[in-house]
């Protein structure tokens, strides 16, 4: 049951690190880097989806579920990872995409010339030039695009990305056959992409304007059936192996409904990740999360950044609240805002490990990385730029290749001079090795605040209580009787009780006082 408490630590392997000189992060890059992963003191990585892929979509384009694409390494590297990852103690996750898969898949491109590999994904007749129903793509614009023959077929991500037939056995019988196929290559789990879909309303109703309740598309009660068979598949293994969901579900109701014992083992809580910086939102959401999970035994998480949103850094950085959480609209560019999100982030990971669960940390946020808010626009490669009729600037400004060592770009990213996306000059100081053994560094922070959590084990197994006697503006809770998580999101200084021991805390404390923005871990 490692999963229940674990710190997962998300490998963009675009982003990670270069082995090869093609400013593409990769296997024998991700190899390289390993070390810096396990120092960090994380129980396990989660890598994001490495399939032969055209890449529309950064890889969530599969062509090939069963292999590594070329630009990345081999299927003998990435066995080599999984060992070596082990040895040093670090669980893998990969990605799993069942949705849809890439255009260019075997079972697309057999579909495209007609006959029955249609029936695997979602072919219908048009209303006379329009397309069979009103759903629009989470990428903007129609989710429905018309074949030479005169069908449509529906994506709802990019035209490149097709889904699939969930009512179809040989779909249900081939991710079967993929789960074992990592499984029996050492892989711990899976995070499983857009959990929440696959199942689409028999029909396919229009949405019409109101919001429809069921949803013809999201969440359909049926695709629980779909992870029991998955669950039992994990479970037949030793160790048993393990699934996180990104389910997009507000309904903490819902979610958990992921998660009974013969589903998924976790989800991601979008709910913290999009609560704004202000104690009562993320109180509530605390709340919610506890009670939703308890009702069916399962282990919350809690994550603040990932590839697909703004880094929590530059979204913390808006004074008074937690900015979008893909798209900052206002572009900031001023040192003192991006020194007061520094500040929230170091709070926010106190608060964060303190939390009964799992935890899980994106690529560069142990770095202090900001959003990159100004990417040339002909830099930008998220296909919703392109799809948004160039309004929405996607979600590369998370994705920034990470600055390793040195002054000036790659940033020791490889050994090429290129990154694929530009890294922004300023990063000089944000290198991995420009902070090691700075104990004022973020990185260091990080490193001290895993440590520390790894070193007490009320923070695994004691109760959880929210404590008031802060005042409303403060988020403070023990973990049993020995230790207490005190979070100030006031303006003003907040006492710490007396005779207390700070084992750490955010930012330097003023007297007895925590200062504004600022977090304590304390012991008796
Ligand atoms: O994301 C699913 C998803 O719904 C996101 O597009 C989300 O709504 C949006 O990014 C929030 O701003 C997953 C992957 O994480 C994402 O990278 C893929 O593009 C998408 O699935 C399609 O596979």
């Amino acid at each position: 049951m490692w999963w229940r408490d674990a710190v997962i630590y998300q490998v963009y392997i675009r982003s990670f690190a270069d082995g090869n000189g093609d400013g593409l992060g990769d296997l024998t890059g991700l190899r390289n880097r390993l070390a810096h992963i396990a120092d960090l003191g994380v129980d396990a990585i989660w890598i994001n989806p490495w399939y032969p892929s055209p890449m529309a979509d950064g890889g969530y384009d599969v062509s090939d579920y069963r292999d590594v694409d070329p630009r990345f390494g081999t299927l003998d590297d990435a066995e080599k990872l999984i060992a070596e990852a082990h040895a040093r103690g670090l669980r893998v996750l990969l990605d799993i995409v069942p949705n849809h898969t890439s255009s260019e898949h075997p079972w697309f491109v057999e579909a495209l010339a007609g006959g029955v590999m249609r029936d695997r994904y979602l072919f219908r007749g048009g209303r006379g030039d329009e397309p069979p129903n009103d759903w629009q793509s989470v990428f903007g614009g129609p989710a429905w695009t018309r074949v030479p023959d005169g069908q449509w077929y529906l994506h709802l991500f990019d035209p490149s990305q097709p889904d699939l037939n969930w009512d179809h056995p040989e779909v249900r019988a081939y991710f079967v056959d993929t789960l074992r196929f990592w499984f029996d290559r050492g892989v711990d789990g899976f995070r499983i992409d857009v959990a929440h879909s696959l199942i689409k309303q028999a029909g396919l109703p229009d949405l019409g304007t109101a919001r429809p309740d069921p949803h013809p598309h999201w969440d359909r009660d049926e695709v629980h059936e779909v992870y029991r068979e998955w669950r039992r598949v994990a479970d037949a293994y030793d160790p048993p192996r393990i699934f996180v969901a990104e389910a997009w579900v507000d309904e903490p109701e819902r979610l958990s409904r992921y998660l009974r014992p013969d589903e998924l083992h976790t989800a991601f809580n979008f709910n913290y990740l999009t609560a704004p910086w202000r104690a009562p939102d993320l109180r509530r959401t605390i709340v919610r999360t506890l009670a939703e999970h308890l009702a069916v035994g399962a282990a919350p998480t809690w994550v603040l950044s990932n590839h697909d949103v703004a880094r929590h850094l530059s979204r913390y950085a808006r004074a008074d609240q937690s900015g979008p959480t893909r798209q900052l609209t206002d572009l900031l560019d001023r040192p003192a805002d991006l020194a007061l999100g520094a500040r929230r982030v170091r709070a926010a990971l106190l608060l964060t490990l303190s939390l009964p669960g799992g935890v899980y940390l994106y690529q560069g946020e142990e770095l202090g990385l900001p959003e990159v808010e100004d990417l040339p626009e002909d830099a930008l490669r998220d296909p919703t730029w392109r799809r948004s009729g160039f309004t929405d600037r996607g979600r590369d400004g998370c994705r920034v290749p990470l600055p390793w060592s040195g002054d000036a770009p790659p940033f020791g990213f490889g050994p090429g001079p290129d990154t694929w996306l530009p890294q922004p000059a300023s990063w000089a100081s944000l290198t991995a090795a420009a902070q090691t053994g700075d104990p004022a560094s973020m990185l260091e922070f990080y490193r001290e605040a895993l440590r520390t959590r790894r070193a007490l084990p009320a923070l695994r197994t004691a109760p959880f209580r929210f404590r008031d006697e802060f005042g409303p503006d403060v988020v403070a809770f023990e973990r049993g009787p020995g230790f207490l998580s005190v979070v100030n999101l006031s303006a003003a200084p907040v006492p710490l009780p007396p005779r207390a021991t700070v084992c750490l805390a955010s930012a330097e404390l003023i007297g007895d006082r925590l200062p504004p923005d600022a977090a304590a871990w304390v012991t008796r």
